[in-house]
């Protein structure tokens, strides 16, 4: 907080040094090295510009306001430090990343921001050469940094090493494995602790604790000088007990300053320093520079900084759609969504059964769970970005008895597949694991599409695998999860149902629905795809075909006996699934049908390929990937037109 009250007040600056008519500085800005035609004076203009630049283009087109807006003057001093073309800066999760985009060639191409084939929110070595490390997922950033500085030192190059990590990355595993790394390798390089004390919510991590003990730092280590002097004039014995006192400094450092931590792993510590004073930050960095060894700089800084909704709702705005700039209100409402049914089925659940406890890895409110955290605490666990420990510790609630429902974003998953099959199938152990955000996410793109995890996870055993079509089965699914006893994933997409239909179909273990009876076609779709396959039977109906419509509803146990006797009936189908065409829905079909020697049967699928999904809106996407009602209606009736009447 102290940092804050001397900030310095940007409009005043900006009144004093320019006149009416001055050009912006922004717009001599195009690359890194125009920084160095600027005085300090003039980047601190540069600042609030580049702001109002960035809130202007999130307004229209979403995206990381708060998180960019508290790294303005850290980017700006970084890249007057350092030289991005040729040393490394490696931007943790990366959704901060703007200022450095817009210095590096992409200054008008952020207005494309986030947009079909525009400019990705992460940075992406594909866009730039001063990109030099994709990331989307969090807590990478460290051991990405190490290699690029060994790699430096085994073939004896020279350029700088910077790992840029926020206090809520530095709560992910990964991130904390590096560092013991690096401390204990020595390598030369520099780590930036971007601490603005909050992770999405409000970091709430022992991590944070140990960082509030270091932003006041500052304070220890004046009243530790302080101390000395009055012990020196002690007459007689002064000298002598500043000398015992040196002699077990060590064990006394250990417990009043916790910037021991970083130091006894082997890390030199510096700051805190107020990440918004550029001559402040430039001062520290080149000191870090000179070090030969691993360094780490806590640098202070505000999410949402300079714009105050920003700034007063950090939360709100750490990922937003657009927005009226004058009011900070958003100009889409949220309707309802699958995280929000979730949040509320379970608070309904948790009523009931008192074993019921929910668990999130620092996405308390993207996946729903704000209401259950205010109405049962002692049940609620946000474990920070530590996904791999939120999947163990359920299976440690999961072993005595508790019922632990689990809610992910799919790509995040990914980070705890291990965890999943060694602590959680192994044992049998009744964990709920909810799959958020299944299937195309749309803006934030190739790093965080959820089309892996009906593959990743089907081939675990002991493990169910459900996927609701609308909201009412999403709740069915969730009831009997519990029924279950054994390990379930639920998955879901991002958003809400597209198109309701009610089946009052109880969910019965393994078995598939059949939705609409017909004679020509077999259409399969699971969880969100299902509404496209009604999309579709409904017009072919008006074409006089005839669609046998199924809600796989178990991708795992697959329900091979309605399947079979669907095909066998009409000889063709269509698969449907928002998921990679490797080892989803159409993988099982294809397998039914070669396992159970079902001779000619046409099929056709609609999955994504083997390739990276960009970044566009879920409907863009979709339909550039062929998940289009359209697309796939056209295709069935060229390719089926002989075979059907
Ligand atoms: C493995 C993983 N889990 C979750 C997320 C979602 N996520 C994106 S940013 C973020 C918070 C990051 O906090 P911090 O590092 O402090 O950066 P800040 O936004 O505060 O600047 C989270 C949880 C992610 N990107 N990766």
């Amino acid at each position: 907080m102290l940092l804050f009250l001397f900030d310095f007040n940007i409009d005043d600056i900006i009144k004093k040094e320019r006149n009416k008519g001055d050009t912006m500085i922004l717009e001599k800005i195009n690359k890194n090295e125009d920084l160095k035609k600027i005085s300090n004076k003039e980047k601190k203009i540069l600042a609030k510009e580049i702001r109002d630049y960035i809130i202007e283009i999130v307004s229209k087109n979403g995206g990381h306001l708060a998180s960019n807006l508290g790294v303005v003057e850290l980017t700006l001093a970084l890249e007057s430090v350092f030289d991005p073309n040729k040393d490394k800066i490696i931007w943790d999760v990366g959704h901060q990343s703007y200022t450095h985009k817009i210095l590096n060639g992409r200054k008008e191409s952020l207005k494309t921001l986030r947009q079909l084939n525009g400019i990705s929110g992460f940075p992406k070595i594909s866009e730039s050469k001063t990109d030099c490390f994709n990331t989307g997922h969090s807590s990478t950033s460290i051991s990405a940094a190490m290699g690029m500085a060994k790699a430096r030192d085994i073939s004896k190059k020279d350029y700088n090493v910077i790992a840029v990590i926020g206090d809520g990355a530095l709560t992910g595993g990964m991130a904390l494995e590096a560092l013991n790394h690096v401390g204990c390798d020595q390598t030369k390089m520099i780590i930036i602790l971007n601490d603005n004390e909050m992770s999405i919510s409000r970091n709430i991590s022992g991590m944070n604790k140990l960082l509030t003990n270091l932003r006041s730092r500052k304070n220890y280590r004046k009243s530790n000088q302080i101390g000395k002097e009055i012990t020196y004039k002690i007459p007689l014995v002064g000298k002598n007990l500043v000398n015992i006192i040196g002699k077990t400094k060590n064990v006394i450092k250990q417990v009043m300053i916790p910037g021991m931590y970083f130091e006894e792993i082997g890390l030199k510590y510096l700051g805190p320093v107020d990440g918004h004073d550029i001559e402040s930050l430039e001062d520290i960095l080149k000191k870090a520079k000179n070090f030969d060894e691993p360094v780490i700089i806590h640098v202070k800084t505000k999410k949402g900084k300079g714009y105050r909704p920003a700034e007063e709702n950090p939360s709100k705005f750490h990922g937003v759609g657009s927005f009226n700039i004058e009011t900070g209100e958003l100009l889409t409402k949220s309707k309802n969504n699958y995280s929000k049914i979730f949040g509320k089925k379970i608070v309904e659940l948790a009523k009931r059964n008192k074993k019921i406890v929910a668990i999130t890895a620092a996405m308390r409110d993207g996946v729903g769970l704000g209401e259950f955290a205010e109405k049962f605490p002692n049940r609620f666990f946000d474990v920070g970005i530590a996904e791999q420990h939120a999947l163990t510790f359920a299976a440690g609630l999961a072993k005595e008895g508790m019922i632990p429902f689990i809610s992910i974003y799919s790509s995040f998953y990914q980070r705890a597949y291990d965890q999943v099959i060694h602590d959680i199938c192994t044992q049998k152990l009744p964990v709920i694991m909810c799959v958020d955000r299944a299937g195309i996410v749309g803006n934030d793109g190739e790093t965080h599409q959820g089309i892996y995890d009906m593959s990743f996870f089907k081939l675990i055993p002991n493990i169910t695998i459900m996927s609701p079509k609308n909201f009412k089965e999403l709740e069915d699914m969730m009831e009997y999860a519990i029924e279950l006893k054994s390990p379930v994933v639920i998955r879901y997409p991002r958003g809400g149902e597209i198109y309701p239909k009610e089946t009052n179909n109880s969910i019965e273990l393994g078995r598939a629905e059949v939705l609409k009876k017909g004679t020509d076609i077999t259409i399969i779709g699971i969880g969100k795809t299902v509404n496209r396959a009604f999309e579709v039977e409904e017009e072919l109906r008006k074409n006089n075909i005839s669609v046998e419509l199924i809600n796989a509803r178990f991708l795992k146990p697959l329900d091979k006996r309605t399947i079979k006797k669907s095909l066998l009936k009409t000889k063709k189908v269509v698969v449907i699934e928002d998921n990679t065409i490797i080892g989803g829905l159409s993988s099982s079909i294809k397998e039914l049908i070669i396992d159970e020697k079902l001779k000619d049967i046409m099929i056709l699928t609609y999955a994504y390929p083997d390739e990276f999904i960009p970044h566009g809106t879920v409907s863009e996407i979709e339909k550039q990937y062929n998940q289009n009602k359209e697309i796939i209606i056209h295709d069935i009736k060229k390719l089926f037109k002989e075979k059907i009447r």
